[in-house]
């Protein structure tokens, strides 16, 4: 494993403006260009992901010598729960949608798997992948059924879904030899939004969630670096990252097809990986 720094592609100026976003970014650096990143010792604790009624955290920590889950209560940090439980890296805790599982990934069984298990207490930790490639970064669908995820079993990174209770019908959305990363769910559960070069330079994409990944659309088609799509809870726009003018600044479109780019931050500093609030949480 390289270090951080040493392994991002990414441009040195995004490296540099996001400064305290650094960690973030790493975390989606290595999703989009496909390099599983260490990240520096100096970040004990770096995920976190708010349970469904907003009472718990689940998180990454390497206070037991390796990386583990945990879960502490939101409001004060109460109750520091270690999840797993083994020698190897155990990371990015993402929460089922009704707060009951955990979805994971994990290099226990020597490369990188989808693992779920029992958010309440860890129970039940079934790897649902099992490929040689690494998949990692799962998403759930909003009704549960489902994990997107990313692997490069076929050569490349490229987007997969796949039955959330057991791992069957893993089933490849996109198709070409370029980076597709970045998953994030329509509310509605029928589209995919995602993160690819496959035009050259990264863009941000939709896709037909149930039938296969039909419709890959570009919406940003712009020569900047547009990246991490995230839905507003009403589906008609999506939020995303963009250094088009000059330093990230964060954006919203039309979802539907990509028109109304609008910069929303529009300062010197750098601005993004945005997480729009829940209207129903
Ligand atoms: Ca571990
Ligand atoms: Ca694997
Ligand atoms: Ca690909
Ligand atoms: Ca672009």
């Amino acid at each position: 494993m390289a270090s951080p720094l040493s392994a991002l592609s990414m441009p040195d100026r995004m490296m540099i403006s996001y400064g305290f976003l650094l960690v973030a970014i790493t975390i989606l650096a290595s999703v989009a260009f496909t390099t599983l990143t260490l990240l520096p010792n100096q970040f004990s604790a770096f995920a976190t992901v708010p349970g469904e009624d907003g009472t718990k955290i689940a998180f990454t920590s390497d206070r037991d010598l390796n990386r583990e889950i945990y879960v502490m209560n939101a409001q004060d940090g109460s109750n520091q729960t270690r999840l797993t439980d083994n020698a190897d890296s155990d990371e990015f805790p993402t929460w089922s949608p009704d707060g009951t599982k955990l979805a994971f990934t994990s290099d226990r069984d020597g490369n990188r798997e989808i693992y779920v298990m029992n958010a309440q207490d860890g129970s039940n930790q079934t790897n649902l992948t099992i490929d040689p490639a690494t998949d990692e970064f799962p998403s759930w669908s909003p009704d549960g059924t489902k994990l997107a995820f990313t692997s490069d079993r076929d050569g490349n990174t490229e987007i997969y879904v796949m039955n959330a209770q057991d791992g069957s019908n893993q089933t490849r959305l996109t198709d070409n030899a370029d980076s597709d990363s970045l998953i994030s769910w329509s509310p509605d559960g029928t589209k995919l939004a995602f993160t690819s070069n496959r035009d050259g330079n990264w863009e941000i994409y939709v896709m037909n969630a149930q039938d296969d990944g039909s419709n890959q659309t570009n919406l940003t088609m712009n020569p900047a670096f547009d990246f991490d799509p995230t839905w507003s809870p009403d589906g008609t726009k999506l939020a995303f990252t963009s250094d088009r003018d000059g330093n990230p600044e964060m954006y919203v479109m039309n979802a539907q097809d990509g028109s109304n780019q609008t910069n929303l931050t529009d300062n010197a500093a750098s601005d993004g990986l945005a997480e729009w609030m829940h209207s129903t949480r």
